[in-house]
């Protein structure tokens, strides 16, 4: 064999040494690694069972309340990358329990939050003077900086699934944080405020362009759901995704969050998608129905309502229903787009 770049002589070895203690060191030892002919992720295919899940997180709640916590979380963490708080590479995700009478207060971050309601109806959050009811399967936000705090004035708890930008703000060394030092915000603005005044095809008539995060902070399952239900009538299903709709911000066409891409997607019964596989690892959660998954060779989730599953990047994914079902997923998508990285792969779909 010819010598590669990677021979370990005795004089390349002392030369290695010398020249660490100048905080050098040769790219022809690592390059491989750090440019991959394909995505090569620590991220790996994973799932979590919501009974699992809703246990644990009942448990947490007999041991914390949900202020002296802050947040009552359990964290997702990628089985590839434990102790790091993260479910890929770059997002986070983890769901909070909020029982009746309890509140989370208020604070602030520079990190892009979503909740995706997994069970329970009737508790709030408030973001920026503005409070919203959350129902099962609602798709609420919380952009950067704005104050927020939840609490459950219902008689039942309240589950539901977070997922934030925090691995990277954390790359980027850009995290601030405040907290307001009250449980609650102040209310400035009726129920339903940014519904009316932005989630009705009408914009006020000197609205700026944006600042790349919707001024709509809760879309309700309600009317995802219907929209999902016309659209199946005309049967334009994708061989790739069924039927996969991203929500997004009305000012400007593009995701509802600058740095997290959110989607909801119908499979009928006994439908099953063409191979897909995408840049951007993905979160699913079920909200409805039932079905199985298959994410690279060998990975196999037999998911239902409220399980939490994870594509890793350019892993191929394929669904199958066993009834009528609806994914809600996010994934980095919008860095990726703004970026020019993002490459999909359809197979020949
Ligand atoms: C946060 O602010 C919330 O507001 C949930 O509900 C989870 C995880 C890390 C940092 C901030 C929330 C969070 C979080």
């Amino acid at each position: 064999m010819t010598a590669s770049s990677g021979d370990r002589t005795s004089e390349r070895e002392a030369f290695y040494d010398r020249i660490s203690t100048k905080n050098l060191t040769p790219l022809w030892l690592s390059l491989a690694e750090l440019v991959t002919p394909e995505p090569r992720s620590q991220c790996r295919p994973a799932s979590w069972q919501f009974a699992d899940i809703r246990a644990a997180m009942m448990e947490a709640g007999g041991l914390i309340t949900a202020k002296e916590a802050e947040r009552r979380v359990l964290v997702l963490e990628n089985p590839g990358l434990r102790g790091q708080s993260k479910i890929t590479t770059d997002l986070y995700a983890g769901v909070q329990l909020v029982l009746p009478g309890e509140v989370a207060p208020a604070h602030r971050h520079t990190q892009t939050a979503l909740r995706f309601v997994l069970e329970g109806s009737g508790a709030y959050t408030a973001v920026d003077g503005e409070r919203t009811i959350m129902h099962e399967g609602d798709f609420i936000i919380t952009p950067p900086m704005t104050w927020h705090d939840h609490g459950n004035e219902s008689d039942a708890p309240i589950f539901w699934l977070d997922g934030l930008d925090i691995p990277v703000v954390q790359f980027l060394d850009a995290s601030f944080a405040e907290h307001m030092g009250e449980d609650m915000q102040p209310i400035t603005k009726p129920l339903g405020d940014s519904d009316f005044r932005y989630g009705a095809n009408l914009l006020p008539i000197d609205q700026a362009r944006g600042s790349g995060t919707s001024p709509v902070f809760n879309y309700p399952y309600a009317r995802t759901r219907e929209a999902l239900e016309r659209m199946r009538r005309a049967e334009a299903w994708d061989p790739c995704h069924g039927l996969k709709m991203r929500f997004s911000n009305p000012v400007s066409g593009g995701h509802a969050m600058a740095t997290m891409g959110t989607f909801i997607q119908l499979l009928p019964k006994d439908f099953s998608t063409s191979a897909y596989r995408s840049t951007d690892a993905t979160i699913f959660a079920p909200i409805e129905g039932r079905g199985r998954t298959f994410i690279g060779d060998d990975f196999v989730v037999d998911w239902q309502k409220r399980d939490v599953f994870v594509v890793p990047s350019w892993k191929k994914v394929r669904h199958e229903a066993a009834e009528d079902s609806v994914l809600f997923s996010f994934s980095d998508r919008p860095i990726q787009e703004a970026l020019n990285l993002f490459r999909e792969d359809r197979g020949n779909a």
